[in-house]
C-alpha cells in the first residue's frame, strides 16, 4: 500500500460511537507506527450536535484508556463519499442513511465496523441514553475488537 487509506467513523450524533471508533483506530494506528498508512475521522449522520465534544462518558472511555480526544462532531458530507476510502456505520441505520447520502460517484466502502468483530457482534449498540457509562465501556470494547481486525486484514 503507498497511498494513506482514509476511514470514516460515522454514528447517529458523533458525539458517543463514532469519536470512540475514531480515537480507537487512530492510537491503534499510532501504536503500530502505521501513520503514514492510515488516516481516520468521524462524522454524524445527523446535525444536532455539530462543534460539541463527545459525550463525558465516552472521552472518559477514552481517557482510562489512554487516548485523548480533541475532535468536535461534524455531520457527513458529500465529499467525505468521494475522499473516503472506508466509511463505517455503527448499526443497520446508520448503513441505510448513509447509503441514501451517497452520490453516484461514491468511491467510499460502506459497511458496518462491527463486521470485522471477531466475536461476530455486528452492532455497536448505542449507549446514549443508558443511565451510566457501562454501553460506552461495551463500545470501546466493540470498536478495539473490530479495528484490530480491520487494520490486520488491510496490512
Ligand atoms: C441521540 C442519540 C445519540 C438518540 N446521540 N442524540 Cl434526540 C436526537 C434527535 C436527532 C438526532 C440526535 Cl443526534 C439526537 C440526540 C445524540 N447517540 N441517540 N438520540 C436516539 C436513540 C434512540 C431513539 C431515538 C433517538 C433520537
Amino acid at each position: 500500500m503507498s497511498e494513506q487509506k482514509k476511514v470514516l467513523m460515522v454514528c447517529l450524533g458523533n458525539i458517543c460511537r463514532s469519536p470512540i471508533a475514531e480515537g480507537v483506530f487512530q492510537h491503534l494506528v499510532r501504536q503500530k507506527g502505521l501513520e503514514s498508512k492510515w488516516m481516520v475521522d468521524s462524522a454524524a449522520v445527523a446535525g444536532y450536535h455539530i462543534g460539541k465534544s463527545p459525550d463525558h462518558r465516552a472521552l472518559t472511555t477514552m481517557k482510562s484508556n489512554g487516548i485523548a480526544y480533541s475532535n468536535k462532531a461534524r455531520q457527513v458530507k458529500k465529499q467525505d463519499f468521494e475522499s473516503f476510502d472506508f466509511i463505517f456505520g455503527m448499526d443497520e441505520e446508520n448503513i441505510s442513511d448513509l447509503e441514501g447520502m451517497a452520490p453516484a460517484n461514491c468511491k467510499a466502502k460502506i459497511g458496518l465496523l462491527g463486521d470485522y468483530d471477531p466475536q461476530g457482534e455486528r452492532i455497536i449498540r448505542d449507549p446514549y441514553y443508558d443511565r451510566g457509562a457501562e454501553g460506552f465501556k461495551k463500545c470501546y470494547q466493540q470498536c478495539l475488537r473490530s479495528c484490530t481486525a480491520f487494520l490486520e486484514q488491510h496490512s
